[in-house]
């Protein structure tokens, strides 16, 4: 049971914390969370309101899009755009980064987001989710470019996500721990149900995707055989495997019980350091992961720490459990 906290009264009990807090913050989450509230019910509804299934378009990144893909785009877009809490937005969907509309005022944060991760499972009804990354806009910059989203994860002043599973969850930090919101579809609120959330710091269950193995480096291929070699093997112990192929899901499952996912640096296409958008996927599940006191690595660098090159650029992710993915670091290091 919970205690009815709205998410809506958490950011403004939060914001009190804040000495110096505008609100203006507090209602940009507000504009989010309306956001994420009108995706959980696209996506609820599905095929009987016709949005499931392939658009024949592509995204900057070359992927096919899902219908879904488009229309979240647009609901996270026109649900922010407005209100003057942000200067631009940077979004998985769009090639460049969304400059806030003439006819709207400019806010002081950026905002970058993944409007449907996993949206490959749409389809075959499995749980995808909504990341999004708040920074800063400079002080005096009028029209950001797209340097000015090119910061460190460090820099980050929330990220959150939103889950679409058998309940629509909402998981946020502004700096301050991590906490999980049930949407009570009744009333139509989000509610805090998993207060400061935190990651086991040991744990016997991977996640990767197996069919790439013939791609992945010596310290991958090395940890994943003594994974697989169990209570025999050099790890001493059984371990137990997962993929859901939805990024949100997998991080959503570490917060809740420990684990270890790894979109690893691999072969497959040489000319991609890895598979997972730094911006708007990584920096952000990072924020979450380190705050719930885990750990968030490329296996030679904290990813938090990367000064990003461009705004879809893609990075080697291995995060979880402090203690296991401490074991993976130090064998890229041997
Ligand atoms: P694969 C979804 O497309 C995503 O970006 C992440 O959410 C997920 O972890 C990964 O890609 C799945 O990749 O290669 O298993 O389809």
């Amino acid at each position: 049971m919970h205690n009815g906290v709205s998410v809506t009264q958490f950011i403004i009990e939060e914001q009190r914390r804040l000495p110096n807090a505008t609100g203006d913050f507090t209602s940009l989450l507000n504009d989010v969370v309306s956001a994420c509230k009108v995706i959980s019910n696209l996506v609820n509804k599905g095929s009987l309101i016709g949005v499931l299934g392939t658009a024949d378009t592509e995204n900057v990144q070359g992927e096919t899009q899902k219908k879904l893909d488009i229309i979240t785009n647009e609901v996270f877009i026109k649900s922010n755009e407005w209100a003057g809490h942000l200067a631009a937005m940077a979004s998985e969907e769009e090639d460049d980064i969304y400059p806030i509309p003439a006819q709207y005022p400019k806010g002081k944060y950026l905002m970058s987001f993944d409007p449907l991760d996993g949206s490959s499972n749409i389809d075959v009804n499995i749980s995808v989710g909504t990341i999004f990354s708040i920074t800063k806009c400079p002080e005096g910059v009028e029209n950001p470019t797209k340097e000015d989203f090119l910061i460190p994860g460090t820099e980050q002043v929330c990220a959150g996500y939103a889950l679409y599973g058998p309940s629509t969850m909402l998981v946020l930090t502004t700096g301050n721990g991590v906490n999980g919101f049930t949407l009570d579809r009744d009333i139509g609120e989000f509610i805090l149900t998993h207060p400061n959330m935190t990651i086991p710091a040991d744990t016997r269950e991977f996640s990767i995707n197996s069919s790439n193995q013939r791609f992945w480096e010596a310290p991958v291929q090395r940890y994943v055989e003594e994974c697989l070699a169990g209570k025999e093997g050099p790890r001493g112990d059984n371990f137990n495997m997962r993929w859901v192929a939805s990024m949100v899901a997998e991080v959503h499952r570490i917060l809740t019980r420990g684990g270890i996912f790894m979109y690893p640096k691999d072969t497959k296409d040489p000319s991609k350091a890895g598979k997972l958008r730094l911006m708007y996927e990584a920096n952000p599940m990072s924020m979450i992961v380190e705050q719930a006191g885990g750990v968030s690595h490329t296996g030679y660098e904290r990813i938090m720490e990367i000064k990003p090159n461009d705004i879809h650029q893609r990075v080697p992710v291995i995060l979880g459990s402090k203690n296991e993915v401490e074991v993976v670091v130090g064998y890229h290091k041997d």
